[in-house]
């Protein structure tokens, strides 16, 4: 009878410690799970930039290029994709088949029309694979 009390008191004091242990392992892992969700988050999911353009920025391009393409530095969802040129008057001139290269998700191409010689502004749209919206604008030139 003596016996099985103090076995029943040594399981209370391991059963209290081995609480507050389990409590501060389960606070420690909890801190932990969150900042590797941050981190992680910010390696797999990065913010795309445009990294080449053709035409290039304030380049010069042939009436008959056919296309305007953009490279992001990374892939980007097929969603909200846009690649618009527009001309000097306002008049947009490309084909409106923006899309994605099946090949390279980080390459979109669009088809224009013949341009005749003067300015015009392409103007892209992305959603990046961390979800923020990327968009600009480059000018370039058909020469006469
Ligand atoms: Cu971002």
């Amino acid at each position: 009878m003596p016996k099985a009390e103090l076995r029943g008191g040594d399981a209370r004091r391991r059963g209290r410690s081995g609480g507050a242990a389990a409590h501060q392992a389960r606070v420690l892992w909890l801190v932990l799970a969150i900042l590797s969700v941050f981190t992680l988050r910010e390696k797999a999911d990065a913010h795309a930039i445009v990294v080449r353009t053709s035409p290039a920025q304030d380049g010069a391009a042939a009436g008959d290029i056919g296309k305007v393409e953009v490279w992001y530095d990374a892939g980007i969802r097929d969603a909200f994709v846009a690649l618009a040129v527009v001309s000097e008057s306002g008049e947009r001139v490309d084909k409106r088949d923006a899309a994605i290269d099946s090949a390279d998700p980080a390459h979109v191409s669009v088809g224009v029309n013949p341009l005749a010689p003067g300015k015009y502004t392409a103007r892209y749209r992305a959603l990046s694979a961390d979800g923020h919206i990327v968009s600009g604008a480059w000018d370039f030139e058909v020469h006469r």
